[in-house]
């Protein structure tokens, strides 16, 4: 089993996405060979991979290109601990994909670009650029309304936890890891961008952050070498 995540500055993922994939691993106690993938390396991710995204999974002849595919995949191969839980078969993924994770990326692209490695930062900027339709001279310029975006969303989201103690329900799954990976991302970016979190919602974050930080965090070399 072999995971392709994006590879950052200090060799660490720098990608709220790869994290739902290390949080799966972690909750199911289970780990995988990790290759790690710069943006310039997609030729390469393409060829091994047929994705052109990170996170991607080769499993023998099973090729999984996102991160849906591969936490099902995980699930399907170790099923003692599910990460798709009851709740999150209401759990809307595009448009939390959509609504946080573009709100956050609007606060924190310009500041996010130093968690890449320097090879990848001229794609960065210009494909984000064209993705959100302003350059980072304007994000910059406008952070202070992205941010009451980003509050509004982070406020809409946290109403998930009026119904059970985690978002996917009576234990922590995949919404939890889609939430706190770009809350973590933040915070990567730059701790100043952390939107206030309702105290409920606060509370389930700083739990999260003690058993789901290292996870995300471990350095590349750390975990080959163990
Ligand atoms: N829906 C995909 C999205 C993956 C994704 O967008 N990954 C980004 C973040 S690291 C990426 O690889 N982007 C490539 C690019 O922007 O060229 C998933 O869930 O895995």
């Amino acid at each position: 089993m072999k995971l392709y995540e994006r590879l950052g500055a200090d060799d660490l993922c720098p990608s709220p996405i790869g994290y739902r994939v290390r949080i799966a691993l972690a909750l199911k106690g289970m780990d995988c060979a990790r290759v790690p993938m710069r943006f310039a390396d997609v030729g390469r991710l393409e060829a091994e991979t047929g994705s052109r995204t990170c996170p991607a999974m080769v499993d023998g002849d099973a090729r999984l290109p996102d991160s849906v595919a591969i936490v099902r995949h995980l699930d399907s191969v170790q099923s003692k601990r599910p990460v798709f839980r009851d709740e999150d078969r209401y759990f809307n993924i595009a448009s939390v994909e959509q609504e946080l994770g573009t709100r956050a990326g609007k606060v924190i692209a310009p500041w996010f670009i130093e968690r890449l490695c320097p090879e990848d930062r001229d794609y960065y900027r210009s494909s984000r650029e064209q993705r959100y339709g302003v350059s980072f001279t304007e994000l910059v310029a406008h952070r202070s309304a992205s941010e009451l975006d980003l509050a509004f969303t982070v406020a809409r989201v946290a109403t998930g936890l009026d119904r059970s103690p985690f978002f996917s329900g009576s234990e922590p799954g995949f919404a939890d890891a889609v939430i706190y990976g770009y809350l973590l991302w933040i915070e990567l970016a730059d701790p100043a961008a952390m939107p206030e979190l309702p105290p409920e919602m606060l509370a389930w974050y700083e739990a999260r952050d003690v058993a789901w930080r290292r996870p995300c965090l471990t350095p590349f070399a750390a975990l080959s070498a163990e």
